[in-house]
């Protein structure tokens, strides 16, 4: 078969709603287009721990300590699940982990912002896994088979990590006027990084055409932003919280929660690396990946040393 021959094959196989395989024929912009997709996944997730672990040891008790730790490990999981789905396209861990190390590779924008009280992490539950779970479960229909397994299962660890961030959301607002206010005040800082997390508007997103004809994405960044705006603003009237939004109003006729425009400076400010948080997150990825160098070269030569002893038969 020609190149043009197998493209058309490709992209009829897409058409009819197949799932493409690692050792499939695939054109060589989709494969770098799943790398760049699902490193910066994997990436975001690992990242993601940093905000939320600086909580673990001062998390007000027992039970919040315990689900927390559990949220924490679950997103080590999903990164290293992330990190397989990468690898199934020929590229090695250890390459995507340099990318970002050094700062080429990009990860979620929400994740360089403080964690200012114990209020934002029931908001990051709430907000930012709520987030996450719109765009997830659109991916978990991609045509990419081990990306969309792979988000199946994180879809399910998702929506207990959202469910245990509205719980600390509702209680505090049910609490104490601090507490109340507490909580209002983490609403006011992560709502508008959270309608981020969908990306540039569908004009200003050079990737969303094409993965779209690919079916990586099905939905694009802007209809998924209105889904999670839609779904989250009644959650916050059930607990009386107001969204930090003063052009927020419904609309009968397209039964849509419309919304302002978002701070698109402070976005790609973010994302170049100038946001709150960024330096520090590098810092610590990096120093991280250097205390763990001597467990890198313990399993190593563990694993050349089992691989250079002869086999019994048994
Ligand atoms: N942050 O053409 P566009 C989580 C970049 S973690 C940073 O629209 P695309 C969780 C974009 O990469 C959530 N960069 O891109 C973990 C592109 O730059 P490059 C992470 C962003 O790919 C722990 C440029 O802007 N989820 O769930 O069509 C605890 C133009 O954008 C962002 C995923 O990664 C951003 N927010 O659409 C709790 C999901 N937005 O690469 C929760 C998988 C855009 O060309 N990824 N950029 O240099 C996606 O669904 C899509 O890649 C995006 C962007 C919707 C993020």
């Amino acid at each position: 078969m020609t190149d043009t021959e197998k493209l058309e094959k490709f992209q009829q196989r897409i058409d009819n709603g197949e799932k493409i395989e690692p050792k499939d024929w695939m054109p060589e912009r989709f494969r770098r287009q799943l790398i760049r997709m699902i490193s910066q996944h994997a990436h975001s997730e690992i990242v993601g721990m940093l905000p939320e672990g600086n909580w673990i040891t001062r998390a007000p008790s027992l039970k919040r300590k315990l689900t927390l730790l559990a949220k924490v490990q679950d997103e080590a999981g999903h990164g290293l699940y992330l990190y397989c789905a990468a690898e199934t396209l020929g590229i090695d861990r250890r390459e995507l982990v340099e990318q970002l190390l050094s700062g080429k590779a990009k990860y979620s924008s929400i994740f360089n912002y403080p964690t200012l009280t114990w209020a934002d992490i029931g908001v990051i539950g709430w907000l930012v896994d709520g987030a996450a779970i719109v765009n997830q479960t659109m991916l978990a229909k991609s045509s990419y088979g081990p990306y969309a397994r792979a988000m199946i299962r994180i879809c399910k660890e998702e929506n207990f990590h959202k469910r245990q961030g509205y719980e600390i959301v509702a209680t505090m607002a049910n609490g104490t006027l601090e507490q109340r206010r507490m909580m209002q005040d983490a609403v006011d800082r992560w709502w508008w990084p959270s309608l981020m997390m969908f990306g540039p508007h569908d004009s200003e997103s050079p990737n969303s055409a094409e993965l779209i004809k690919w079916k990586v994405k099905t939905k694009t960044n802007d209809e998924l932003r209105q889904r999670f705006v839609n779904l989250t603003v009644p959650q916050a009237l059930a607990v009386n919280l107001s969204i930090p939004d003063p052009d927020l109003k419904y609309n009968e006729e397209t039964q849509n929660w419309e919304f302002g425009e978002i701070d698109w400076d402070e976005f790609y400010a973010v994302i170049k690396g100038n946001g709150p948080m960024n330096r520090e997150r590098m810092r610590a990825r990096n120093r991280a990946d250097a205390e763990g160098e001597w467990v890198r070269k313990a399993a190593e030569a563990y694993a050349a040393k089992r691989a250079a002893k002869p086999r019994v038969a048994s």
